[in-house]
């Protein structure tokens, strides 16, 4: 499992040891939440309900309500100092994490605007794990204790507010699950640019090839295969210029790279 302070982003690995590890794994997500059945619908299509079918994934959804113990279920209570918001409760959580993580084993991730950025090297990173316990928030968040005696690492899946971290956990989820060893299948796995890392992707055509009266670039019916990868090579580049200035300035363009921007007016 990752350090519990692993709040700092080195939950991001090289490549090159994450490529080495395409070995079979099963891993076990547990998500505590109040309103689980944001999740369930989700997790019975595509790559995931593919991922669960081929034992590759197991997700397990439980409701916080489940671990109160006093007749009105109360998750929340009101903020010590004042203020607008509820708070959800530490008793709960702790309960919940106890009976699901005896152990001590698993990585504890607090679903909330305040965590790391999710990135796709964070995703990958956490896919290494065996057991995960994801803890959504809710309305102003959890008591403080939660994140200092149970949370391991804080994720964050962008900089808006969601009103909850269900579905922010069903991000999380979708982008490990597709990418534990086997959730793609071949032909997805095989069909991954080598540029696909740093850059964002490349506009894709399909039949027919004239519509809207807007042509299929000529290249991508030519066959030649060295022609097109550049292509979608150069693409991805003004694209990537265009949209993320900040992904490429990470990247060491080379002097081709400089020409095909230049050309391109970015
Ligand atoms: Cl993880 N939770 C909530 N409530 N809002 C968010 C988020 C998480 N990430 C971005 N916005």
């Amino acid at each position: 499992m990752l350090k519990a302070d692993s709040r700092q982003p080195t939950a991001i690995l090289p490549i090159a040891i994450f490529a080495g590890s395409r070995k079979q794994r099963k891993m076990k997500i547990d998500v505590i939440a109040l309103f689980p059945e944001i999740i369930a619908p989700a997790l019975k299509t595509g790559i995931l309900k593919r991922a669960h079918d081929a034992n590759i994934l197991a997700v397990n959804l439980y409701n916080l309500r489940d671990w109160t113990t006093d007749k009105h279920k109360s998750v929340d209570d009101y903020p010590y100092g004042g203020g607008a918001g509820m708070i959800l409760k530490p008793e709960p959580i702790f309960a919940a994490v106890k009976a699901l993580n005896p152990e001590e084993t698993a990585n504890v991730v607090y679903l909330t605007p305040q965590g790391i950025p999710l990135t796709q090297g964070f995703a990958e990173s956490l896919s290494l794990e065996s057991h995960l316990i994801l803890l959504c928030g809710r309305y102003k968040g959890v008591d403080e204790r939660v994140r200092e005696k149970i949370v391991t690492t804080e994720v964050s899946i962008g900089d808006y507010v969601l009103s909850g971290g269900e579905i922010a956990a069903l991000v999380l989820i979708d982008a490990i699950g597709r990418v534990l060893p086997g959730a793609l299948g071949d032909y997805e796995s095989a069909h991954i640019d080598s540029f696909s890392q740093e850059l964002l992707d490349h506009p894709h055509y399909t039949r027919p090839a004239e519509f809207a009266e807007r042509h299929v670039p000529e290249v991508l019916l030519s066959g030649h295969h060295e022609n097109i990868e550049k292509w979608r090579y150069a693409e991805a580049l003004k694209r990537t210029a265009k949209h993320r200035p900040d992904l490429l300035q990470r990247l060491e363009l080379s002097e081709e790279d400089i020409a095909i921007l230049k050309e391109a007016g970015l």
